[in-house]
């Protein structure tokens, strides 16, 4: 029994252990958690416990299930993609989501902060995309959920921490995913097809990178990294690269934003169609309305410097930022 607790928490944890039935155990879990001072000291107890509790709730949930019941990783796609935020503790993974959505997790100066996922929407030239902050990968124990989430995004952001030993986390974290047979998109080559892995798109993100000050080290990084990985500086606290951060998650994310513009009037910026990047006329034509996709006459084009309102065919390729004249 830890003896450096204070008296509160030391009784939570008495009636924890007297616990009888498995709601009464997470009650008072719950309760002895809150309880334990949230210092470097106490960061394994309080890593340990949450992992109790994450195994108590789901052999209750297991025991209430009926159908089948969503876990807290089953979290609905919004937006035009689900973009998973990941890596060790304390890299400023909450911090993140908090600065770039509508959501607000907890951002603490000590690890083990996030104990669940938090999904929240960041807008990027009117397009929304679904960020997920997630808790961090520990070695000891990650939830089967949590490693489906990664298997399902469209994109991984694994953060790292610039001003720690990012070399080592970038290196733990995709040993672990490894071990768990989730791999970089982009490495896919290089594994036998026997493993079954799962390839993710994944971009790192080398976060308290907050001046100048830390280019140096980021090159350094990169040097190192050997251009293997896609990887981008940011600072969550001073802003730095987010706007940058923000155009790169949107470009990876293979998507394009088209325009409709009814004849003789101006198109709406402000209200994109999005499409999968390849899309032509026709794929287009059939998201606007299906008499479009059906009764098409002609498109004219203006985007990409060279289409200035001409007309094209139905298998036309767009672009980002296309504007696009249909008539039927
Ligand atoms: N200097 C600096 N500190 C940062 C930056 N981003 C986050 N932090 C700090 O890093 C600490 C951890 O931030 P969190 O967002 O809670 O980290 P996390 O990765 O979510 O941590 P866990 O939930 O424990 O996995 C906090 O004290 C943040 O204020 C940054 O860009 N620069
Ligand atoms: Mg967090």
């Amino acid at each position: 029994m830890p003896t450096n607790l204070p008296p509160d928490a030391l009784e939570a944890e008495r009636r924890y252990r007297a616990a009888e039935t498995i709601e009464d155990k997470i009650a008072t879990l719950e309760e002895y958690i809150g309880r334990i001072p949230k210092h470097k000291g106490t960061d394994h107890l309080r890593a340990d416990l949450r992992r109790k509790l994450s195994k108590l709730k789901e052999q209750s949930q297991g025991r209430k299930r009926t159908a089948k019941q969503a876990s807290a990783y089953h979290i609905d796609r919004e937006g035009v993609g689900q973009v998973v935020v990941i890596g060790p503790p304390n890299v400023g993974k909450s911090a993140l989501v908090a600065a770039v959505t509508n959501a607000s997790p907890e951002v603490a100066d000590y690890p083990f902060t996030t104990w669940t996922p938090i999904p929240g929407m960041m807008e990027v030239g009117h397009v929304q995309i679904q960020l997920i902050d997630t808790p961090p990968l520990n070695e000891g124990f990650v939830e089967p959920d949590m490693l489906n989430l990664i298997r399902r995004a469209d994109l991984v952001l694994l953060m790292i921490d610039l001003e720690g030993s990012p070399i080592q986390q970038l290196e733990d974290a995709v040993a672990l995913l490894d071990r768990n047979r989730i791999a970089l998109l982009h490495l896919q080559d290089r594994y036998d097809e026997e493993r079954h892995m799962t390839f993710v798109p994944m971009l790192v993100l080398a976060n308290k990178c907050d001046d100048e000050g830390c280019d140096e080290d980021f090159e350094v990084l990169c040097e190192l990294l050997e251009g293997e990985w896609p990887i981008l500086p940011i600072s969550v606290t001073t802003g730095r690269h987010l706007e940058r951060f923000k155009q790169t998650v949107f470009e990876q994310l293979d998507v394009i934003r088209v325009y409709t513009k009814p004849p003789g009037r101006e198109p709406d910026f402000n209200a994109p169609y999005v499409l999968k990047k390849g899309s032509t006329i026709q794929d287009f034509a059939a998201r606007v309305h299906k008499d479009f996709a059906e009764n098409l006459k002609s498109a004219r084009v203006w985007g990409s410097g060279i289409y200035d309102g001409q007309m094209v065919a139905r298998d036309h390729v767009l672009s980002d930022g296309d504007v696009v004249e249909l008539r039927i």
